[in-house]
């Protein structure tokens, strides 16, 4: 998959991870950043994995997002072979539920960072890849802005519909209050 100028390289463990994946493109989408996904795994394809890596600066990504779930060391392995940032996303996949991917994208040595998401938190890898590519481009850094200042608007919309609920006591007849024995 690909569309025109990618920006940020987002690369996948298995196609398995897309579907939670995609959310990193959905988050690029909202700032037209343009983005390229890769599926490509550490352990089983190492080499096509680090030539990826290896490749991206070159090719003009200004950051990587990577996925992976169970034993994930695609984020770290990303990282020691290209000098861009790189945001890791744990993913929930196999028994541990993501407890696993968290602990090896988060615990990387001293000298080798991954920026770490939360488990399954690809939208917010997407929108911290957003920031890192304001930093060099106005139009994304005002794009930002605007959608930082929704966010806010619908926090208040949210709060004013809670004061107009709430002015005449809890609604449902006071299920909020603790009932009487
Ligand atoms: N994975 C693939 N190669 C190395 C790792 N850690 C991860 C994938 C996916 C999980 O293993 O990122 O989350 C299961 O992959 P699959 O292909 O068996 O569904």
């Amino acid at each position: 998959m690909a569309n025109s100028d990618p920006r940020v390289l987002i690369i996948c463990g298995s196609e398995s991870d897309l579907a939670v994946m995609t959310d990193a493109c959905r988050a690029l989408d909202r700032f037209a950043i343009g983005w390229e996904m890769h599926v490509s795994s550490a352990h089983r394809a190492p080499e096509r994995t680090t030539a990826l890596a290896r490749t991206a600066e070159a090719e003009g990504f200004a950051a990587v997002i990577a996925g992976a779930g169970l034993a994930a060391h695609l984020p770290g392995v990303v990282a020691s072979c290209t000098y861009l940032p790189v945001i890791g996303v744990p993913l929930a996949s196999g028994p541990l539920q993501g407890a696993d991917a968290l602990h090896a994208v988060v615990q990387m040595p001293k000298g080798i960072p991954v920026a770490t998401v939360a488990i399954g938190g690809a939208w917010n890898a997407g929108l911290l890849a957003a920031q890192i590519v304001a930093r060099a481009d106005g139009r994304v850094r005002a794009a930002f802005e605007h959608y930082r200042e929704e966010l806010t608007r619908a926090v208040e919309e949210t709060d004013e519909r809670v004061q107009t609920e709430f002015a005449a006591g809890p609604p449902g007849g006071g299920v909020l209050t603790a009932p009487r024995t």
